[in-house]
């Protein structure tokens, strides 16, 4: 509970801080405002920016607004289908008045969206991944709340808090990516129960928000999970395993399938070719009690070491960068089992 209130604080504090901004968009007779995804964007992303993009135009419907993401996954993808929402995949020629950034706070998350920062007058970012370095850089406002399981969850606090009713389409949305994000609730933080409980009473059909999630799942994925576990490497730290493994595409499905096998940490690395190399990494809750354990921190360390950028959360991260794959799952997981080791040196 006294989380729940410090955060409710901090979204005040943004606001406030935004107020002047806010007061532009609401008497702005035909300002532009872009809501910019990450790449491979979740439901999590995109119901973000749904129910963002109905909060300002109730602001001031004089203005118009338009969802942006390099590219969707398939949750998110069923999403945007059954809340009949147009997300622009193609760069912008011209420039934006504002622009958001939900999901997401540094460049490499955004892919091919990433020059929306230098079109936009203005950028706000709203997220709950841990901080990254270049996170003021990039931004004029932001309010992130790592402590939170998911964005939909800020964006419906501002919607509270601005006093705009949320519509069946946008609670639908936000209890979308509530649920991903929790992975079904298993995530959930205190407050999260009474959002989505609030969310169903605006007229949410619950059923069909679960349904997004248990369509089958396509066969390349699969395909990708089977690979990765074949081609698992385990290496046993104390009472910790950390679990690598490679694939092509699909990397952050396959490290999340690794955990549910009962890896501790999973790293999968797959080689885009064009000398592009991704990592993806996941790990079980139980890592959150190791001193110094932030996969997030570990990416983004590696991003900048590998020609790239990286950053996430203490329990699942991605990186993009160039070299050879096998020196970069190395940096990737001596650093993981030096923090492990002198975590447990220290206890
Ligand atoms: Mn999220």
């Amino acid at each position: 509970m006294v989380n729940c209130l410090k955060n409710l604080e901090k979204i005040k504090a943004f606001l406030d801080k935004f107020r002047n901004s806010l007061e532009k968009i609401k008497s702005s007779s035909k300002a532009f405002i872009g809501v910019s995804c990450h790449q491979n964007a979740d439901p999590d992303a995109l119901g973000s920016a749904i129910a963002l993009k109905e909060l300002l135009e109730n602001l001031n419907p004089q203005v118009s607004v338009e969802i942006f993401a390099d590219s969707i996954n398939n949750p998110a993808s069923y999403l945007k289908d059954y809340t009949d929402t147009k997300v622009t995949t193609e760069p912008l020629e011209k420039n934006l008045d504002l622009l958001f950034i939900v999901d997401a706070n540094n460049l490499v998350q955004l892919g091919s969206m990433s020059p929306l920062v230098e079109l936009a007058e203005e950028t706000v970012i709203i997220d709950h991944h841990e901080p990254h370095s270049q996170t003021p850089k990039i931004t004029d406002y932001f309010i992130i709340l790592e402590e939170l399981s998911s964005t939909s969850e800020i964006i419906y606090q501002l919607f509270k808090m601005l006093g705009v009713k949320i519509s069946p389409k946008s609670a639908f949305a936000l209890i979308a990516g509530i649920i991903f994000d929790t992975r079904r609730f298993s995530f959930a933080s205190s407050n999260t129960f009474s959002i989505v409980s609030d969310l169903i009473l605006s007229g949410v059909n619950y059923d069909d928000a679960l349904s997004l999630f248990v369509s089958e799942m396509d066969i390349s994925e699969k395909i990708a999970r089977l690979k990765a576990s074949q081609r698992t490497k385990i290496k046993r730290i104390n009472d910790l395993l950390l679990v690598t493994s490679e694939v092509s595409t699909y990397e952050a499905s396959a490290a999340r399938a690794l955990i549910d096998l009962g890896a501790d940490v999973a790293i999968i690395i797959a080689d885009k070719g064009k000398n592009e190399v991704r990592a993806s990494s996941r790990a079980n809750p139980k890592m959150k009690k190791i001193q110094g354990f932030s996969l997030g921190k570990i990416m983004e360390k590696a991003g900048e070491k590998f020609q790239g950028g990286g950053g996430g959360h203490i329990l699942a991260a991605g990186f993009k960068g160039k070299g050879d794959p096998k020196e970069i799952m190395k940096e990737i997981t001596e650093k993981i089992e030096k923090i492990i080791k002198n975590s447990q040196k220290n206890a």
